[in-house]
């Protein structure tokens, strides 16, 4: 496949920020998740938390561009506690283009966790936002059922509990209805679980779509603007990534959508081995396009036979076109 960028429209998404009044259904109640299965893609008005979002208006939400404060992590053996922010952050998907994000801690996506296999963790998730309730919902989390990870006010605080039982690639997302919205504006990372013994990736990128304007029709249209690999257009052609030629070079790979699979490929090689999910138990040999689908993860190692500039892409061709794009440079 020949690789060759189309211009994309730089046109400002973001400055109308959506009004989202009183969101505060709880996540994970099963009414509001079946309520969604039955929702026209049109039908707003049914789909639950969006009763009340004001499409047309251009309100702020809150207390827009708070700086991005860090994650903190603090390891006492086996109990991990990670201090965490929900709040609004201006970022910039391209060029010269504003995105009135949702974020945690200030970065989109928010940070890479690591956490060992059999880990306590404690999180502690602090809203900076003035108006909107927010929540985070760990995929490695395997004794937290639906519906207990806790909604946080606004300026409130809310913890988390859970055991890092299986080792792993998984996403962390926000889960306050409605759900498209908050991780359409931003509200995910990654989280990798690691083995015994298991070095960390080379590399971990989250792949996501931006829609216009945070327009709600587009995101249940699934007409994105941007769909990008760490939050930014071309973040990894203007800042490629760097391997050595026959050493495994191994990517922690989430795809945050909220809607579009990914197609994961690199041009000029093919994926020797792919977990998914980034389980220690599955391997597949020799892929040449690995999907993932939104919401799942997989841990991708590759060796290189020769030095040179791979590109990698989302093979949907759409997405690549729309920013899923990608380098790594490999040295002797
Ligand atoms: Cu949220």
């Amino acid at each position: 496949m020949k690789v060759k960028r189309m211009r994309l429209g730089a046109a400002a998404i973001g400055a109308a920020a959506l009004l989202v009044a009183g969101c505060g259904v709880q996540a994970g109640s099963p009414n509001t998740r079946n309520a969604t299965g039955g929702a026209g893609l049109n039908a707003m008005g049914n789909m639950p938390g969006m009763n009340r979002v004001g499409m047309n208006s251009t309100a702020s939400t809150s207390s827009p561009n708070t700086p991005p404060i860090p994650v903190k992590v603090i390891r006492h053996g086996r109990d991990v506690e990670i201090q965490m922010t929900a709040q609004d952050t201006v970022v910039h998907p391209a060029s010269g283009v504003n995105f009135n994000a949702w974020t945690f801690d200030g970065t989109l996506p928010g940070p890479v966790l690591y956490v060992q296999q059999a880990d306590h963790v404690t999180l502690t998730l602090h809203n900076l936002d003035s108006a909107m309730p927010h929540s985070i919902d760990l995929h490695a989390a395997t004794d937290a059922p639906a519906g207990t990870w806790t909604e946080v006010a606004p300026g409130q605080t809310g913890v988390v509990h859970f055991t890092a039982a299986k080792p792993g690639v998984y996403l962390y997302h926000c889960a306050t209805e409605p759900m498209l919205v908050h991780m359409a504006r931003g509200m995910y990372g990654a989280i990798v679980v690691l083995a015994s013994g298991e070095a960390k990736p080379d590399a971990v990128i989250v792949q996501s779509e931006l829609y216009p304007g945070n327009d709600t029709n587009a995101m249940l249209n699934d007409q994105p603007q941007y769909v990008v690999f760490d939050g930014e257009v071309n973040r990894y052609v203007d800042h490629p990534l760097r391997a050595k030629v026959g050493q495994p070079f191994r990517i922690a790979f989430v795809n945050a959508g909220p809607n579009e699979f990914s197609a994961f490929h690199i041009v000029g090689t093919v994926l020797a081995d792919v977990q998914p999910s980034g389980s220690p138990e599955d391997h597949l040999r020799d892929v040449q396009t690995y999907t993932v689908a939104p919401g799942d993860g997989a841990l991708i190692t590759v060796v290189f036979h020769k030095a040179g500039t791979y590109t990698f892409v989302s093979h949907s061709m759409a997405q690549m076109e729309k920013g899923a794009m990608g380098k790594i440079v490999v040295s002797p």
